[in-house]
């Protein structure tokens, strides 16, 4: 089973049904050299300061990450928000829940000499497995050129067919997605990935980020992440990705608030309960 690629063009509902179908798929030049040259640049302080604290077996010691990607690189957000990421997203989590969140943002440097990551899927954060039910949908962004040489994830097409910790999945067939700074590669939850070696002189630049179903809790806690002013400048799309909005609109109202600070969404809707002379309660209590 192959990685299908897709140029930028392409509907979401084929790039959509390539993922589900193997697992994985790359859409190709989605963003351009320069937008991913301007998440690179802003995310170059952080890298130096801080990359080096998350060095660990599975992360890598040759390997640095930033946890605080929309802090540091206010360009991510057209990576994060974009249009066609949405679309993919909406085919693929939707069928099983009202709205997703994003789950995760964080910037991964692979350095030269850095060894290759062990193969693992990133929905084993929780500890249900649904079949038919897709947790999570993860885009792994390339920022400088992914090649064979400098640590292109390796992923494993169809292992995603698999309920189990991988006893029957074949890592042999695991193939490495090769792809040109600006184009992302979208994987399932279930998916067998792992970051590449780095065998050349250069770093391998990506933004990792997933989107999880709206009634699952988020991987990182993007409401301490996120700084609650960045969050107010925001638009809707992007306070709804972080949260800042109910899992749905008619039912259970999961996660509601019901004060009125301007970050949440729904903030007319809901806020009923919080003692100020400047809100009008609104509501039906
Ligand atoms: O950097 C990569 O190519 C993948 C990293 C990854 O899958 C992870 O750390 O969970
Ligand atoms: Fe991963």
């Amino acid at each position: 089973m192959a990685l299908q690629y897709f140029d930028s063009k392409a509907p979401a509902a084929d790039v959509a049904a390539a993922t589900l179908k193997n697992g994985a798929a790359v859409v190709t030049d989605l963003v351009s050299a320069d937008i991913a040259d301007a998440v690179t640049v802003e995310l170059r302080e952080n890298l130096d300061d801080f990359g080096y604290r998350s060095k660990r077996d599975f992360s890598g010691h040759s390997t640095n990450r930033c946890h605080t990607v929309l802090t540091d690189a206010p360009s991510s957000v057209a990576l994060i928000g974009h249009d066609s990421v949405m679309d993919v997203a909406d085919a693929i989590l939707l069928p099983h829940c009202e709205s997703y969140q994003i789950g995760s943002i964080t910037a991964i440097e692979v350095c030269p000499g850095q060894k290759v990551q062990n193969l693992h899927r990133d929905d084993c954060i929780y500890p249900v497995q649904i079949p038919g039910v897709q947790t999570l949908l993860g885009c792994i962004w390339a920022l400088t050129d992914f090649t064979k040489e400098n640590g292109a994830t390796h992923v494993v097409p169809g292992s995603h067919r698999h309920i189990s910790m991988g006893e029957n999945v074949d890592f042999s067939s695991r193939v490495q997605a090769i792809m040109p700074k600006g184009s992302v590669l979208f994987y399932l939850g279930s998916t067998w990935h792992g970051a590449g070696e780095n065998r050349s002189d250069d770093a391998r630049m990506g933004l990792i980020n997933n989107y999880s179903l709206g009634w699952l809790r988020p991987e990182v806690n993007q409401y301490l992440n996120v700084p609650i002013d960045l969050v107010r400048s925001y638009d809707v799309r992007m306070r709804c990705l972080l949260g800042y909005t109910t899992h749905d609109k008619k039912g259970n109202r999961l996660g509601g608030y019901f004060g009125n600070d301007d970050a949440f969404v729904d903030k007319d809707n809901y806020a009923r309960h919080y003692r100020s002379d400047s809100l009008e309660l609104k509501g039906d209590e």
